[in-house]
């Protein structure tokens, strides 16, 4: 079996070449994969297609390389990067999928999430994806010229710091139903998700059934990614 890499919260940001380049190296590491899926907050902050991101070129121009490679790369939008358009990412390199993804992998049903849809301890964070993910909102926020969304995103994104800085760190985790929930809706045993930052495989038993969710880390210092291939599945570092 080729590996099937999963990565999540690279939050590429130009402010961050370190990053930058360390994801550009991965991609290149990537092109024996049977599929790579970047699972949300790939970049910072999008604030809508019509952002020529030229700062990011690179990166998607390695991404685009891993493509025409013969690697699908399939992205899931997070909380940093939900505007960024199904049209926009195939033009990345990447295809859009609309979570949740439900994936039959080695064998087992997988359920595939960004993962802040399962931290339904954070109302605080909840009313705020509401309200970001209202249609009408995004139609008032796109209209608005790019220089003044990139303040927005700039004050939500400071708002956002101080508000996690004093929030309870289980708060900020994924509440054990809702985990529960999404798996048994949508029938699966394996579960994998980034957001919460805190890379680990947790086994637990679903209504007397073995089940596994395997969280992917960010890449902030370094990056763990989730490879499945014959030889099982880990976290590694990269
Ligand atoms: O991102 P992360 O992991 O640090 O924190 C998230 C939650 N925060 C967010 C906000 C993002 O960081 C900002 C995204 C900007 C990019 C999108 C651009 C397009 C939209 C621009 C809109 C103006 O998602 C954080 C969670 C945490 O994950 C863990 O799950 O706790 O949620 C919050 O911190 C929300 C706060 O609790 C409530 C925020 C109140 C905001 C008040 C408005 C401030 C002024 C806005 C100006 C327009």
């Amino acid at each position: 079996m080729k590996p099937v890499v999963f990565a999540a919260d690279l939050h590429l940001d130009p402010a961050r070449p370190e990053a930058v380049a360390a994801f550009t190296a991965f991609l290149t590491r990537c092109r024996n994969a049977q599929a790579l899926y970047l699972l949300g907050d790939l970049v910072e902050a999008w604030i809508g297609d019509d952002d020529p991101a030229e700062e990011l070129a690179e990166a998607f121009a390695a991404v685009r390389a891993l493509r025409a490679h013969g690697v699908p790369v399939y992205f899931i939008a997070g909380n940093r990067d939900f505007l960024l358009g199904a049209e926009r990412a195939a033009a990345l390199g990447m295809t859009r999928l609309e979570e949740p993804v439900r994936i039959e992998l080695d064998g087992h049903p997988t359920l595939l999430l960004h993962g802040d849809v399962l931290c339904t301890d954070d109302h605080a964070y909840q009313a705020l994806r509401r309200q970001l993910r209202d249609p009408a909102w995004q139609a008032a926020f796109l209209a608005r010229p790019l220089a003044e969304r990139r303040a927005y995103a700039a004050q939500l994104r400071a708002a956002s710091r101080t508000a996690t800085q004093t929030k309870a760190e289980a708060i900020m985790d994924v509440n054990a139903q809702a985990v529960a929930e999404w798996m048994r809706r949508h029938a699966v045993d394996r579960l994998i998700h980034g957001h919460t930052h805190r890379p680990a495989v947790h086994r637990f038993e679903l209504d007397g059934r073995p089940v596994e969710r395997w969280v992917v880390g960010d890449w902030y210092r370094r990056g763990t990614v989730l490879i499945v291939d014959a030889a099982g599945w880990r976290l590694e570092a990269v």
